[in-house]
């Protein structure tokens, strides 16, 4: 029998990335994000390689998640592996000048929408005393960087939350992960610079930045360790990152 798993934020980017490698490795998919189309998309790409279920909802509106994760049936609500991955940068300014639109959105959705989502799976991992969640952290999470300020509080909390899950969880028989990227090449600077292509793309030239597949690839990892290894806290840079502000560009 597949094992189940919940991806958050697997219309782009990590997400997308990890319910495809997932799916190809012996997992059933419930695949999350706001992007019906998108969502139906990577449902059709899947469709014979595993059973996927497409839940549409904003993390950050509780009672949503809640209906959607109460809507599973069967099989599907028995998560065996929650990828806690929605999130993003909402602009880069320095705190005297920063945007409280940006600073809600952060909180709400890396902080406040990966708890509710957690909160909807992690009953019936305590009730089957199994289960593991994969939280998406950063850098941001670990250092603090001009501008970076809220996002970086907000991935801040993420790697608290990501311990204080493993600490209450693990008595339940439940394992609790983080991984902390460095620079990845998908849509999040586009998002983080409001729809700025040209600025979006130069954070990733003249290096080789790291490719969501090799996120996922570490999630994978992760989730096939054997029942008495738990990689808990796990920091990936791409080469040429050597620290939250420090890049080795060619140009
Ligand atoms: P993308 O912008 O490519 O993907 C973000 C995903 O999050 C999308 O699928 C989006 O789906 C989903 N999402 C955003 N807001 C919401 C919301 N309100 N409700 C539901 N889903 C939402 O970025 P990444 O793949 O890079 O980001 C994934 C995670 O990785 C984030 O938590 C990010 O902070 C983290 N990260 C990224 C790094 C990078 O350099 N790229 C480095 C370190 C961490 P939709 O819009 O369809 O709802
Ligand atoms: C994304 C990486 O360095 O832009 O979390 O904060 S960074």
């Amino acid at each position: 029998m597949s094992r189940i798993a919940l991806v958050t934020g697997a219309t782009s980017g990590i997400g997308l990335a990890t319910a495809r490698i997932l799916g190809n490795n012996g997992y059933d998919i419930i695949i999350c994000g706001r992007r019906e189309e998108r969502l139906k998309e990577l449902q059709e790409e899947l469709k014979n390689v595993c059973k996927t279920v497409t839940l549409s909802f904003d993390v950050r509106d509780s009672e949503a998640v809640n209906a959607a994760i109460n809507s599973l049936t069967g099989p599907w609500k028995d998560i065996d592996v929650l990828v806690n991955n929605a999130g993003n940068a909402h602009g880069l300014a320095p705190i005297d000048t920063g945007s409280m639109e940006d600073w809600d959105a952060m909180i709400d959705i890396n902080v406040k929408g990966l708890l509710y989502v957690s909160k909807a799976v992690i009953s019936g991992m305590v009730e089957r005393r199994s289960g593991h969640i994969i939280n998406i952290g950063s850098i941001a999470g670990k250092e603090v960087y001009p501008n970076g300020n809220v996002y970086c509080a907000s991935k801040h909390a993420v790697d608290a939350i990501n311990n204080g899950m493993r600490i209450d969880l693990g008595q339940h028989g439940i394992k609790v992960s983080a991984v902390h990227p460095g620079l990845v090449e998908t849509e999040f600077s586009l998002v983080r610079f409001k729809g700025d292509k040209e600025r979006a793309d130069s954070i990733y030239q003249g290096y080789d930045p790291l490719k969501a597949e090799d996120i996922a690839e570490i999630i994978l990892f992760m989730v096939t360790r054997p029942a008495h290894v738990n990689l808990s806290d796990l920091i990936v840079f791409p080469t040429a990152q050597t620290s939250a502000t420090t890049v080795h560009k060619s140009n």
